[in-house]
């Protein structure tokens, strides 16, 4: 019976070293920028954009942006419903980006025609052909030497852009309305994300290792506390098993 409460207990306390581990390893996935949509990217945010009929060049048709970030990068992912189109000279598609980077709408610029909210503080080109393009422009469309990183495969885009750049720093990272504007440079309709507002979208926690996104879905948050939780109730019942075994010998 002794060395049962033993076993025990030593089997809760190598338990919860090693869920604390996983959740370690967990918070800690980056992205590659390398055009491949990893599953680190089921983490962060997320907006769909439907099918537009109109736009007849589903390499054109933005299905949806993700965005998440690290410590350094913020990345952004935009995936198309077929191959993403870019283009051939003399007819090169581009994406926009315009981002309210301390969420102030007094603050910075608009870009009429473009995206659709006030007060951007950013704005990102990416231009094709591959390989492509990366200007990061601030409220004036004064150029940025930011570092930037671009990849683009099939119907996916990865892009990283560098926290500081962007002016995102442990004090200034929380919602960032950011619109997303693709031209196809064809007669089709360009395709705006969101349509008509900008996208609640938030740079998290740079200081942190974790991936941080608007719409985490509570399936993560839920899994991530259950498994702490786990940890918790291990770590308890272990040390609380050898303080009673000590006593009571
Ligand atoms: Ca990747
Ligand atoms: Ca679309
Ligand atoms: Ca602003």
């Amino acid at each position: 019976m002794r060395h049962f409460y033993k076993i025990l207990s030593l089997a809760s306390i190598i338990v919860m070293i090693l869920l604390i581990a996983l959740v370690g390893t967990a918070l800690a996935i980056t992205i590659t920028v390398d055009g491949t949509r990893e599953s680190a990217w089921d983490g962060g945010g997320t907006q769909s954009d439907p099918n537009e009929a109109s736009v007849t060049n589903d390499g054109v048709d933005l299905l949806r942006v993700q965005w998440t970030n690290n410590t350094s990068n913020m990345y952004f992912l935009f995936e198309t419903y077929a191959n993403i189109y870019w283009g051939q000279f003399p007819v090169l598609p581009y994406i926009w980006m315009c981002m309210n980077t301390d969420n102030n709408t007094s603050t910075g610029s608009s870009f009429t025609g473009v995206c659709p909210g006030l007060g951007y503080d950013r704005y990102i080109l990416i231009q094709g052909p591959a390989p492509l393009l990366v200007s990061v422009y601030d409220s004036n469309f004064t150029i940025i030497p930011a570092t930037t990183s671009v990849a683009t495969s099939g119907a996916i885009t990865e892009l990283s852009l560098d926290n500081a750049s962007l002016g995102f720093n442990s004090s200034n990272c929380g919602v960032a309305s950011t619109s997303v504007y693709m031209d196809g440079r064809t007669g089709d309709p360009d395709d705006n994300v969101r349509d008509t507002s900008d996208i609640p979208l938030t740079c998290g926690t740079p200081t942190a290792i974790s991936l941080a996104s608007f719409n985490t879905t509570a399936h993560n948050s839920v899994g991530t506390t259950i498994v702490i939780l786990i940890a918790l109730l291990g770590a308890v019942t272990g040390v609380g098993i050898l303080w009673r075994r000590r006593r009571a010998f």
